[in-house]
Parts: structure tokens; sequence; C-alpha cells
């Protein structure tokens, strides 16, 4: 056969369209409530996912049961420099996602050097990790809203300063900017994102939405009559946990690394929470809730509002649940987790 001949036969598929090699990811803090839905997120993309917990006597892996079978779970810890490099020399990723952290505010005044361990040293822990084991990797670090605290303007956007208000805010003012430094200083693919409330019915009973959710399901049922409550004066932009986790997967796609604020634009007080929550299932929030000391914080953050044009306008990111939503999906799931 002529070369002229064979040039012509059209050429097997496999030749001509190169597969794509499938992306790897590891996520820190698989178990919570946003390494679930990033987990699954990533999993509908195709990509390998590798899950990083941390030793315990039991297992904690109620939100992630339905996934065990598709997402490889490896053992390390942020406070142990040497599993993070392990992690990170075996899986050599194409990204890296860091969520792990100690995440409840008010345990952070119970906690504050422990919070400074995870949530800001820790972040440098895994940032050596990749710079030493794999520094290609794309970097994301879980940025909190409450890095702005007493904030001194409204709506918050990525320039506005940061002004923390608690030992876990300034463990993550500190996470942010060795992202940066890191950043600046060695060329690496990392970025923070500055992520409002999220929430969902797997986050953790102790915050204030999934308090309130839960009450009010156990209220329905007769199983409870009171709900005790701090500030109820308290306002935070709210939105679904799974919207968040795509804004985070967007900002690593991205031909620059860039930090971005991700959050609806709308806010809401504990009290309006209340509100809608018991109006959902027919029930006067002003007859069941006590204001209770115990709940009020050292020091308050007033006032959280996202202006997150610029995560809307470079990533294409828009909420897609509203409050309103958010809460009447959050009670119905407490309602069927109960019944
Ligand atoms: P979460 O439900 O509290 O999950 C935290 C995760 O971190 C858990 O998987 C936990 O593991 C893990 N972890 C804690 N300490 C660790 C350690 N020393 N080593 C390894 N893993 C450790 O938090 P989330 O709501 O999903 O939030 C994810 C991240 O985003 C956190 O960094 C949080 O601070 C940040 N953030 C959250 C929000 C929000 O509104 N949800 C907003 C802004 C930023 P165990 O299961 O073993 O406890
Ligand atoms: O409080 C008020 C409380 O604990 C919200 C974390 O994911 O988001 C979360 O931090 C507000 C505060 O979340 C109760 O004083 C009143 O003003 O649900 P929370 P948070 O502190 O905003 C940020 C963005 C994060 O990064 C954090 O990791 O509600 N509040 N009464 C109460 N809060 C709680 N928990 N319990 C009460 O009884």
């Amino acid at each position: 056969m002529s070369s002229k001949g064979a040039a012509k036969r059209p050429k097997p598929k496999q030749a001509t369209q190169a597969r794509q090699p499938r992306k790897t990811a590891v996520i820190t803090g698989v178990t919570g409530q946003d390494g679930s839905y990033l987990a699954e997120l990533l999993l509908d993309k195709g990509y390998e996912v590798i899950g990083v917990v941390r030793r315990t006597s039991h297992d904690s892996y109620e939100r992630i049961g339905h996934l065990l079978d598709r997402v490889h779970i490896v053992a390390a810890d942020l406070l142990d420099q040497h599993s993070l490099t392990t992690v990170i020399r075996d899986a050599k990723p194409d990204e890296v996602y860091n969520l792990a952290a100690q995440s409840f505010v008010p345990t952070s005044w119970n906690q504050p050097v422990l919070t400074g361990e995870f949530t800001a040293l820790g972040v440098t822990r895994l940032l050596e990790a990749i710079r030493l084991a794999h520094p290609e990797a794309r970097f994301y670090q879980a940025s909190s809203s409450e890095m702005f605290g007493k904030a001194v303007e409204t709506p918050q956007r990525e320039t506005t300063p940061f002004y923390p208000r608690s030992p876990y805010g300034v463990a993550k003012v500190y996470g942010h900017w060795i992202t940066v430094n890191y950043r600046e200083s060695y060329g690496m693919y990392a970025v923070s994102g500055i992520l409002f409330n999220h929430e969902s019915p797997r986050r953790g009973l102790e915050f204030v939405t999934r308090k309130v959710s839960d009450a009010v399901a156990r209220m329905k049922l007769g199983k409870a009559n009171e709900l005790r409550l701090g500030n109820l004066d308290s306002g935070r932009d709210w939105g679904f946990a799974a919207d968040y986790v795509d804004a985070m997967w967007r900002m690593l796609q991205q031909p620059k690394p860039k930090d971005y604020v991700v959050g609806t634009g709308k806010m809401h007080t504990v009290r309006d929470l209340c509100a809608a929550a018991f109006g959902h299932v027919g029930l006067d929030w002003k007859k069941h809730v006590q204001v209770d000391s115990r709940f009020v914080r050292p020091a308050e953050v007033d006032t959280l509002l996202a202006d997150a044009s610029r995560a809307r306008r470079e990533l294409g990111w828009a909420p897609q649940v509203s409050f309103e939503q958010l809460v009447q999906m959050m009670v119905d799931a407490d309602l069927e987790r109960l019944a």
C-alpha cells in the first residue's frame, strides 16, 4: 500500500484524540461538611479523590459513607509535617484543597493554641509539603469571612481590611497571608477563597443554622419545646455549601491564581433565621426561643455581607439556593432524620 493511500484512510479515534489523563485531588477535612460536598463534585467530574483523615478511635465517616468505595482515604494530620509531606509525595496531585481546620468559633476561645496549630500553622505545614514534594500542585486555602470580623466596610470584598474578632478569625488571617506569601515567594499556584457562612443538612449541630433546624424539627415532632440561643441580632450572609464547593473548584481552574470572596450578597439576622425555620412548620419562634448568655461570645461579629462581584465576573459563579430554600431544606432534612 502506498503511503499516499494510507494517509487518506480515516485515523482510528484513539490516535487523534489523546485521552485526558484523570486528574487527582487531595482534600484535607474530607469528613467535614465541605469536604463531603467537594468530594462528590470532584468524583462527578472524573477526578481521583484522595481524602485525608486524622486518626481517631472511632471513624468519622458519617458524611462520606456513601463515597467510601470511590474515595481513597489516607491518614495524616495538620499537626504532623511528615504525614502531610508523605501524602503529597505519594499522590503527586494536580489540586490540593485545604479544608481541615478547627472551625467552630466559640471553641477557639477555649482552645486558642490548638486552634492556631490546626487552623494557622497547619496551612504552612501543608504548603511546605507541596513546596518540597510536588510544587506543581494547585492549592486552595479555605479562608473565611470571619477575617473581616468587626468589618470596616459593608459589604466586604477582596480589598476590605481584616479585623478578626476571635482566635479562629486570627488564625484564618494567618492562613490567608501565608497562602499569599507562598504564591509570591515561590510562584506557587496558591489561592485563598474567602467564603461567607455556608450551611446544609450536613452542617455540624453546634452551628446556629443547624442548631435551629434540629430544634424546630424536634419541636414539630413533640420531642422538645424550647431553644436557647445567644445573640439574635448578628447578621450573616448564609448560602448553601454545595454551591460554595463549586466556587472552590472554579478558583483552581483559572489561568492565574487569585483570591476571591464568595457569598450570596444577602444578609439575614439570627432572628430572621428563627422566623423562617419555625414559620416553615407553622410554629411561632417567639414562644420557643430563649436568649441564654452562655451562648453570647466574648467578642461578636455583628455584620457580614459579601460583595462577590469578582467571583461572579471572573469565575462565572452564582449561588443557586436562596436563604429561604436553604432553611426549608435543612428543617425538612432534620424532620426526616428524626421522624
Ligand atoms: P467542618 O465541618 O468543621 O470540617 C472540618 C474538617 O477538618 C473535618 O473533616 C475535621 O476532621 C478536619 N480536621 C480538623 N482538625 C484536623 C487535623 N488536625 N488534621 C486533619 N484534619 C482535621 O468544617 P466545614 O464547615 O466543612 O469547613 C471547611 C473549611 O472551610 C474549614 O477550614 C472552615 O474553617 C472553613 N470555612 C467554613 C465556612 C462555613 O461556613 N462552613 C466558611 C468559611 C470558611 P474530623 O472529622 O476528624 O473532625
Ligand atoms: O454563628 C450567633 C453567633 O456558629 C453564627 C463557621 O463555619 O462561619 C461559621 O462561623 C452567628 C454568630 O457561625 C447562637 O453569635 C446566636 O453571630 O453558626 P455560627 P460563625 O461563628 O459565623 C464562618 C464563616 C466560619 O468560617 C466558621 O468556620 O449566630 N448565634 N446564638 C449562635 N451561634 C451558635 N453557634 N449557637 C448559638 O446558640
